[in-house]
């Protein structure tokens, strides 16, 4: 008997169990969803296509570093007075590279770089990055991330940089997001109209859609904070890890913050790195570690906050500025801060 092949029973290509569809590629997506972006031109496009590129190449030498010369210290500091690691290095130029080659940065503003670095003058855009966040965790196979935080440039192109340019509130941010390199690669991202998160297929060489339209519960019972720490932090944040654990929370500290971000993005958590005696002003570095994930954890109905102000108005004087910081679900981030506003009310 001959078959039909407008047979009904014949599974759609979409829908065939056979050959289950693996998803949108990252490049699709982005040209999909260009048209959403306010300055519609294709170059963001074209400067997310950069990172991922990077990022790829990144881990591809995170993946092989206990097998070739790549693991230790290379002997010198950052600015921000962290040992630097070869895979620090390595990240950063792999970056600086693609995002040079690709012609839409003007500035890029590193951890790893004193001040920034001119790449072309006539690029619309200012990228801060974090190119390999966690290095404490590099030599031991745990989790590490990159982090961006993505700017329109404010003075015309062509002109020389000016301070206007880059010293911009996260609340300018036009897009920002992180890589992590964990159990699997992930790519999380916004333009500022949700969160998506793309899974790397390495037999493919390509990022696919596998977290569309992500959200962060509203509440959680996770509660991520050195506490190694704990008998140098401040009254509010002693009482709130107190609350905690009279919550019977459960404590996770990875102690790299794109993990420990990204594992509280999905489950629903809090992640608080405050100011303590070591670091009076915080450790982590606002403008290229905590206003991306404000800016994501925000687009995702999360909130981040110093304590005193959300993350994202907090105004930039310095390129490597610190900052406390209190990210994670609504509920949880508006309960630890409650406890600051206690010890003001009380000192009013
Ligand atoms: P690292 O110093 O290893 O680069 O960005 C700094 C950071 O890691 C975060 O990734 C991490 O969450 C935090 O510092 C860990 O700091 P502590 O060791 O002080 O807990």
């Amino acid at each position: 008997m001959q078959r039909s092949i407008n047979n009904s029973s014949t599974p759609s290509i979409e829908s065939s169990r056979i050959a289950a569809s693996i998803g949108t590629a990252l490049d699709r997506f982005i040209k999909n969803n260009q048209a959403q972006f306010q300055y519609a031109s294709g170059e963001l496009s074209q400067l997310l296509r950069d990172i991922a590129l990077a990022s790829k190449v990144v881990n591809r030498e995170v993946n092989k570093a206990g097998l070739i010369d790549l693991m230790g210290a290379v002997g010198s500091q950052n600015m921000a007075g962290d040992e630097q690691q070869k895979l620090d290095v390595l990240a950063n130029i792999r970056f600086t590279r693609a995002l040079a080659k690709g012609g839409e940065v003007c500035a890029l503003i590193s951890e790893e770089s004193d001040s920034f670095v001119d790449l072309n003058n006539a690029g619309q855009y200012v990228i801060a990055i974090d190119p390999l966040d966690g290095s404490s965790n590099i030599d031991v196979n745990v989790s590490i991330g990159t982090i961006f935080s993505i700017y329109r440039r404010k003075s015309p192109a062509g002109t020389p940089i000016q301070d206007i340019d880059i010293l911009q509130k996260g609340s300018e941010q036009v897009a920002a997001g992180y890589v992590l390199y964990g159990s699997s690669t992930m790519l999380v991202y916004t333009t500022g109209h949700g969160v998506n998160g793309f899974t790397y297929e390495p037999t493919l060489g390509e990022y696919f859609l596998s977290h569309p339209n992500m959200k962060m519960p509203e509440d959680g019972k996770i509660y991520s904070v050195n506490e190694g720490s704990a008998n140098s932090f401040t009254e509010p944040v002693k009482a709130y890890v107190q609350f905690c654990k009279d919550q019977n929370y459960t404590a996770r500290y990875i102690g790299s913050l794109v993990a420990d971000f990204h594992r509280n993005l999905m489950k629903g958590g809090i992640y608080i790195y405050p100011a303590t005696a070591k670091d009076p002003q915080g450790k982590l570095r606002l403008m290229y570690e905590c206003n991306a994930l404000a800016f994501v954890v925000e687009q995702a109905g999360g909130m981040a906050s110093n304590g005193m102000e959300r993350i994202l108005n907090v105004r930039l004087k310095e390129l490597h500025q610190r900052t406390a910081f209190y990210v994670g679900s609504k509920n949880m981030v508006e309960k630890a801060i409650s406890y600051w506003s206690a010890v003001e009310s009380k000192t009013d």
